[in-house]
């Protein structure tokens, strides 16, 4: 390593634990082994540009170990991002740039909001298959656009969590070979050695993968990472993992290479004695030596070049690839270049097919429209009816198709879709069994966070599953889906309904999950574009205020259109407000939900095949609610709805309580 490496890794360890320090809380450890490495790749390798920190071509930096942030905000000062030394001396505290865990949207040049352990490998994932494929769809043989390389540095931690294993099986599947793992292997996780409780050979299990495997012994030696990652680039077939043996707090002479080094501040003593031992001898804190700012500014133009290089390229595309061209702009713009509700069409639908199948049916429209769209399933498609006809299969050998195949892998294929739409110019989808968007929580939690635009399309979305029983059943995950902030549920009653789904899943800022009914659904008159409201009127008696106002989504609102016409039969007016999305809804002007829910009707019934969590809000004190809300049964669809209360006589019978109460 050169002086002014050393130098300049040096000035990276020290900002990040004196950031620590004075936030009185965050990691050294991990900054202080991985410095190098995370150095060694950003100034010899990382294309980039500050000036334009979301240059579609630049290659992405993850840092997977997001309890590493420090680290990352010292990079994103020395390379210019805009952080400056006052948001380091600022670490941690309420409404900083530097939060603990780095936060995508919050700090610029945080490709990825990181911190649960495992995530960022599979974005990382979703990154590469996203920059593969649109290098098959845009480049040509003499201007490659896109270009680019994904990175991510991680520990120990990652590796163990499982969806890891599932990206990384995915990715060694699908030879996306400009996927580079670094591996920060320091052997100590917070409880102490990796010898209590991962023990297995990693660089085995990831040439089992089919993967790229190298080892650097010693995390110092900035030549071998440089050498490595050289050859990482050089397997164009293959992702690669590097692993790099480093220690952590390395340089702390009495907390390094122990889980001491991982989550608390070294204290001024132990930084005192860190700087000694790594022949540091500036007193002052948070000091960046003159040059090594030089230096790394140097470095900066020089990159600044190639992106300009790929500007020139960009203008060379659009003129002798114009067509081409108009559609990189198409795809790279963020909302949609067309009008999905121009004419009749996208509200034009046969028969009475089940929601999953309506889902097929707008979904095939939209796919012509929106050229984009990318997606698939956790080896689900038939049942889940997400494929894009004629668009092709994702795969190593064609690159160019769109329909995507995840395997049985629904925590990867959620995180990979956040992936996708971080890396912009594509508009993902994912699909599974609605009661297996369990296995994909922490990732549409992530999707929300990030205010990423992942449609999640979950079928067999009730007790209607029927034989598969109380394991395929879902019960409490609408409630718990509608309990994550920013995400928006919906579940259509019929194919109409299904369309104004998709078009809101693909027009609103974060991510949308349509629930979808396995069994038919009869198409209701009076459904549509009034369902972009989220809930609204389906059928009304009386010009005045009903007695009684029965609310229900999906499968369930066929029930209360039916039971308004019994009640007018006895008398009593009802009207059927249909609930496609309460979160859309929320968001109507107060005389619109006024004019649906009028607070001086108190007699409310709500009826969803599902847990009655989450609905009080709207039936009040005085509602009533028919819901399951224990698990379901194994037994044939129809039988079951009658077992829990689902037919007209009932929801016709407790609305009658309700008045009469
Ligand atoms: C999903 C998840 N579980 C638990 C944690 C809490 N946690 C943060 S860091 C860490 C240990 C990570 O070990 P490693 O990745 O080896 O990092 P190092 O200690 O070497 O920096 C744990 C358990 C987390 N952030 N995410
Ligand atoms: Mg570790």
């Amino acid at each position: 390593m050169n002086n002014m490496d050393e130098l300049a890794i040096n000035t990276i360890r020290f900002l990040s634990v004196e950031a620590v320090q004075a936030a009185n809380s965050g990691h050294p450890g991990l900054p202080l082994g991985a410095a190098p490495a995370a150095y060694t790749l950003w100034s010899e390798f990382l294309n980039m540009n500050p000036a334009d920190p979301k240059w579609p071509d630049r290659d992405r930096f993850i840092l997977s170990a997001g309890h590493g942030s420090a680290l990352l905000y010292s990079m994103l000062h020395l390379f210019n991002y805009g952080l400056t030394i006052d948001d380091l001396k600022n670490f941690r505290q309420f409404n900083s740039l530097t939060p603990g865990h780095p936060e995508y949207g919050h700090t610029t040049g945080v490709e990825v909001t990181t911190g649960p352990l495992g995530q960022g490998i599979a974005d990382g994932v979703g990154m590469a298959l996203a920059e593969r494929y649109l290098a098959a769809k845009f480049n040509k043989p003499d201007i490659k656009l896109v270009d680019h390389y994904t990175y991510v540095l991680h520990g120990d931690g990652c590796l163990m969590e499982g969806i890891s294993a599932e990206a990384a099986s995915l990715a060694g599947t699908l030879g996306l070979g400009k996927l580079i793992l670094l591996y920060d292997s320091n052997e100590i996780t917070i409880e102490g050695s990796t010898q209590i409780a991962f023990r297995e050979h990693v660089g085995d299990r990831f040439r089992a993968y089919g993967w790229h495997v190298q080892l650097v012994k010693d995390g110092n030696d900035t030549a071998a990472i440089a050498e490595a990652i050289r050859a990482a680039k050089s397997v164009a077939d293959k992702p690669s993992i590097i692993e790099i043996k480093t220690v952590i707090g390395y340089g702390a002479p009495h907390k390094q290479g122990t889980a001491a080094a991982h989550g608390e501040p070294l204290g001024d003593d132990e930084i005192k004695a860190a700087k000694n031992a790594l022949g540091w001898p500036y007193e002052e804190k948070f000091h960046v030596p003159g040059e090594v700012r030089e230096h790394i500014d140097q470095m900066l133009r020089k990159k600044a070049e190639a992106q300009a290089e790929w500007q020139k390229a960009l203008a060379r595309y659009e003129r002798d690839y114009p067509d081409d061209f108009n559609q990189w702009k198409i795809w790279n713009n963020e909302g949609l270049t067309t009008d999905l509700l121009a004419g009749e069409d996208f509200w034009t639908y046969e028969g009475s097919p089940a929601t999953r199948v309506s889902s097929e049916q707008v979904l095939n429209k939209v796919c012509k429209l929106v050229p984009n769209l990318i997606g698939g399933a956790a080896d689900l498609a038939p049942s889940t009816k997400t494929v894009m006809k004629g668009r092709g299969d994702f795969s190593a050998e064609t690159p160019e198709g769109s329909n995507l195949h995840f395997g049985i892998r629904e925590h990867a294929m959620s995180a990979m879709a956040n992936g996708i739409a971080l890396h912009g110019g594509l508009i993902p989808y994912v699909a599974g069994f609605f009661v297996f968007s369990d296995y994909m929580k922490p990732a549409m939690r992530l999707s929300a966070m990030m205010k990423q635009r992942v449609i999640y399309i979950m079928t067999h979305d009730s007790v209607g599953v029927g034989e598969d029983g109380p394991t395929h059943q879902p019960i409490e995950q609408l409630a718990s889906l509608r309990s994550i902030p920013g995400f928006t549920v919906t579940r259509p009653c019929d194919s109409r309904e299904t369309a104004a789904a998709w078009y809101l899943a693909l027009t609103r800022k974060g991510p949308t999950a349509l629930a979808l009914s396995r069994q038919n659904l009869a198409a209701l008159p009076g459904t549509g574009k009034a369902a972009l409201k989220g809930a609204y009127i389906l059928k009304d008696t009386s010009d005045g205020e009903p007695d009684v106002i029965l609310l229900a989504s999906g499968s369930e609102v066929d029930l209360i259109y039916k039971a308004v016409d019994v009640l007018k039969d006895k008398g009593i007016y009802a009207r059927a407000v249909s609930v496609m999305s309460m979160e859309v809804f929320e968001e109507q002007d107060d005389s619109y939900k006024e004019s649906v829910l009028p607070r001086r009707v108190r007699a409310r019934l709500a009826v969803e095949a599902a847990s009655s969590f989450g609905w009080h809000k709207y039936i009040g004190l005085d509602g009533g609610i028919i819901s399951i809300d224990t698990f379901g049964m194994s037994g044939p669809a129809n039988l079951l709805f009658k077992q829990y209360g689902f037919t007209v006589e009932h929801v016709v019978e407790k609305a009658m309580e309700l008045i009469i109460n």
